[in-house]
């Protein structure tokens, strides 16, 4: 058993373990951190895309999907798959 196991918190903002977009910032928090998107980016803070896009997307979800998009992904096609 392992008792004695405690924690220690790793800042994966430092050692590049984030997941943060390249358009986000890394803040770590004890045992987890968080990522937010930059000014002029919109999304979840792993995935961040430009604002306007973000809009659009959330437009196109809106009227023509009948869904939220929630900005969770990592390319620029409308995400039709994901949002149901
Ligand atoms: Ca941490």
């Amino acid at each position: 058993m392992l008792l004695f196991v405690c924690c220690a918190d790793i800042n994966e903002c430092l050692d590049g373990t984030d997941e943060c977009d390249e358009n986000a910032d890394c803040i770590d928090t004890e045992g987890s951190y968080t990522c937010t998107c930059r000014r002029g980016y919109a999304g979840d803070g792993f995935t961040c895309i430009g604002e306007y896009m973000y809009y659009i997307y959330q437009y196109i979800a809106h009227t023509v999907l009948n869904c939220i998009y929630n900005g969770s992904y990592k390319n620029y096609s409308i995400p039709l798959h994901e949002c149901v």
